[in-house]
C-alpha cells in the first residue's frame, strides 16, 4: 500500500500510514498498544467506561471521510494513525534549508531537536485527559458528556500520532519516550507532565470550557506551526491534526456563549440591573460576569506562558532547522529567513512595560503567541455581543499579557489585568478580584450538579442551538449503563 490515502481499517491500529508492509513498527506498536489501554482505564474518563456514546470516528482523511458517528464504548474507540495525504514535490518553506525537498527522514544533525518538540506536543495529549478525567461525574447534560469525551478520545488519538513518530523514526530512544508519555501524571509531584498548564487542575466545566477555549487554542497554534515543517511526517500528520481541534475549540467557545446566555436571561427574568452584585446574581443559581472574568484571566495567562519566553533561541533554531514555522508560514509574504528582520516585543525593563525591536528570529514565540491574542480577542467579541444583545450592561476582556505569568518576561513582575503595574503587596491585597478565589471555585463546584436525562441541561447553562450530528435536543447522546 502506498504511504498515501489507503486507509487499513481492520488490524488493530487503524492506519494509513502502511502499518502491515512495516513489521518493526507495528510490533513497536502492538507493544505499547496495551500500556496505552491501561493508561486510558487508569488514568481516562472516571466511569462510563461500558456507555454507549455518540462519537465521531476518522475512517479517512478525505472531507467526507474522517467524521463517522456511531455508538461505541471508549475503550473499544479505534484510535488511529491518520496522517494528511502528501503534497506532491513538497519543499521546506523556510529557514536555511528553504527550497530543499521536504525531508521523508529526520536530518541526523537535527534529531534531538525534533524528537524534543515531538515530546513536548505528544506530553500535552495524555496530559488533557488527566485533567478532565472526573469531569463526567457532573457533565451538565448527555450533550456536553458526549462532547467531553469526544475531546478525550481524540487527544488520546494524538498521543497515538506523536507516538507513530516516536516509533517510526527514533528507533530504540522513540520506544523511551513513547513509554514515558504514559509514565508521567498530571499534577504529579514527582514525574509531572512537562508544561506548567498541564499540571493545573481542570476541577468543574466552567473550567472545562475555558480550558478548551484557551489552551486547546494553544494547541491548534502550535500543530499549525508544526504543520509548515520541513520533516514531512510531522507535517502531515498535523495536518490532520488540526482537523480535530476544530471541534475541541467549539466546545469552549459555545459552552462559554451558553454560560453567558442563561446567566443574562435569568438576571433579566428577575430584573437585576448591575451585573456585579454578584450575591443576588448567584442567588440565581448561575454564573455571575465578574466571576467569569476572573476565569478568563486565570486560563488566559496559564496559557500564555506556554508560547514560552518571548525571546527563544530555541524557537530560532527550530526555525532555522526549517523544523517549526510561523503560523500560516505559507501565507506570510518575505523571505522566510529572517536573517536582517527584526519584531516588536514587549519587555519588562527596570520595572516599565517597553516595546522593543528584536531580531525577528528569536522573537517567533511572541509572534505565534500575538497570533493566538489576536484570535483570542475575536472569541470575546463573540461573546460580548451575547452579553450586549440581551440588554446587560458588561464587558469582558482579555488581561493584559504581563498578568499573572510564570515564564518569560514578565516572570517577576506584579502587572493588574489592565496593565497597571503593582507594588507587589498591592497585587497581593487585590488577588481575589483578578483571579478566581477559593470562595468563586466552591460556588462554582456548588453548580456543578449532573443532568442525565435526554434533553435535561443544568440550571447555570443554557442548551446549544443545534445538537450534533444535527440531532435533536433530546438525543441521548450518552446511554449510561444501569
Ligand atoms: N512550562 O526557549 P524557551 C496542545 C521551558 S498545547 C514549563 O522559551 P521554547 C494541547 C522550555 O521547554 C501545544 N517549561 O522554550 C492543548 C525550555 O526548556 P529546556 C503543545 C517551559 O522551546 C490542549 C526552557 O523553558 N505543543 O497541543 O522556545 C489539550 C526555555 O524556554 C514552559 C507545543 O508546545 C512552560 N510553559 O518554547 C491538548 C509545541 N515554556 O528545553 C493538547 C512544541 C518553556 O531549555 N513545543 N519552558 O530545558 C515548543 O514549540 C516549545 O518547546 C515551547 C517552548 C513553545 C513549548
Amino acid at each position: 500500500m502506498p504511504d498515501g490515502m489507503a486507509i487499513d481499517y481492520d488490524g488493530l491500529i487503524p492506519n494509513n500510514v502502511g502499518l502491515n508492509a512495516d513489521a518493526r513498527l507495528r510490533k513497536a506498536l502492538e507493544t505499547w498498544h496495551p500500556g496505552y489501554i491501561d493508561w486510558w482505564k487508569g488514568c481516562g474518563p472516571v466511569g462510563f467506561q461500558d456507555a454507549e456514546v455518540y462519537l465521531r470516528t476518522a475512517v479517512g482523511v478525505d472531507p467526507e471521510g474522517w467524521a463517522r458517528f456511531g455508538f461505541v464504548k471508549m475503550a473499544d474507540y479505534r484510535w488511529g494513525i491518520l496522517l494528511a495525504p502528501p503534497i506532491e514535490g513538497r519543499r521546506i518553506g523556510f529557514g536555511a534549508h528553504m527550497g530543499e525537498p521536504a525531508w521523508q527522514e529526520v536530518p541526523g544533525e537535527y534529531r534531538a531537536q525534533l524528537r524534543r518538540l515531538l515530546v513536548i506536543q505528544g506530553d500535552t495529549e495524555p496530559a488533557s485527559v488527566e485533567q478532565q478525567r472526573h469531569l463526567g461525574a457532573t457533565a451538565p447534560s448527555l450533550y456536553d458528556l458526549r462532547n467531553l469525551f469526544q475531546v478525550n478520545v481524540e487527544e488520546g488519538r494524538h498521543l497515538w500520532a506523536m507516538v507513530y513518530l516516536l516509533q517510526k523514526y527514533f528507533g530504540r530512544d522513540g520506544r523511551e519516550e513513547a513509554e514515558d508519555l504514559l509514565r508521567r501524571r498530571s499534577g504529579d509531584r514527582d514525574t509531572p507532565r512537562m508544561l506548567g498548564a498541564f499540571n493545573e487542575a481542570t476541577p468543574d466545566w466552567l473550567s472545562f470550557f475555558l480550558f478548551t477555549f484557551f489552551t486547546d487554542r494553544d494547541g491548534k497554534m502550535q500543530l499549525a506551526a508544526l504543520a509548515q515543517s520541513g520533516f514531512d511526517p510531522l507535517s502531515r500528520t498535523c495536518r490532520f491534526m488540526l482537523t480535530e481541534e476544530a471541534h475541541h475549540m467549539f466546545v469552549g467557545d459555545s459552552g462559554i456563549q451558553r454560560v453567558i446566555q442563561r446567566t443574562c436571561a435569568a438576571m433579566r427574568e428577575a430584573g437585576i440591573e448591575d451585573p456585579t452584585d454578584a450575591e443576588r446574581v448567584r442567588a440565581l443559581g448561575v454564573i455571575d460576569l465578574p466571576t467569569l472574568q476572573r476565569k478568563i484571566n486565570l486560563h488566559f495567562t496559564l496559557t500564555l506562558d506556554l508560547f514560552g519566553n518571548e525571546i527563544s533561541t530555541n524557537a530560532a533554531n527550530a526555525f532555522n532547522a526549517g523544523l517549526k514555522g510561523r503560523y500560516r508560514e505559507d501565507k506570510i509574504e518575505d523571505d522566510h529567513r529572517l536573517l536582517d528582520a527584526t519584531y516588536p516585543v514587549l519587555r519588562w525593563r527596570n520595572g516599565v512595560i517597553v516595546r522593543e525591536d528584536a531580531p525577528a528570529l528569536s522573537a517567533l514565540n511572541m509572534r505565534l503567541r500575538d497570533d493566538y491574542v489576536a484570535e483570542c480577542e475575536h472569541g470575546v467579541a463573540r461573546w460580548n455581543r451575547v452579553i450586549a444583545a440581551s440588554g446587560v450592561s458588561f464587558r469582558l476582556s482579555l488581561p493584559h499579557v504581563g498578568f499573572n505569568r510564570r515564564i518569560g518576561e514578565f516572570a517577576a513582575a506584579a502587572i493588574a489585568p489592565d496593565g497597571t503595574i503593582l507594588a507587589a503587596e498591592e497585587f497581593q491585597a487585590r488577588r481575589d478580584s483578578f483571579l478566581p478565589s477559593a470562595a468563586d471555585g466552591d460556588y462554582i463546584q456548588s453548580l456543578m450538579v449532573p443532568a442525565r436525562a435526554p434533553g435535561e441541561y443544568a440550571a447555570w447553562l443554557a442548551p446549544p442551538r443545534v445538537g450534533i450530528d444535527n440531532k435533536p435536543g433530546d438525543f441521548a447522546y450518552v446511554k449510561i449503563a444501569e
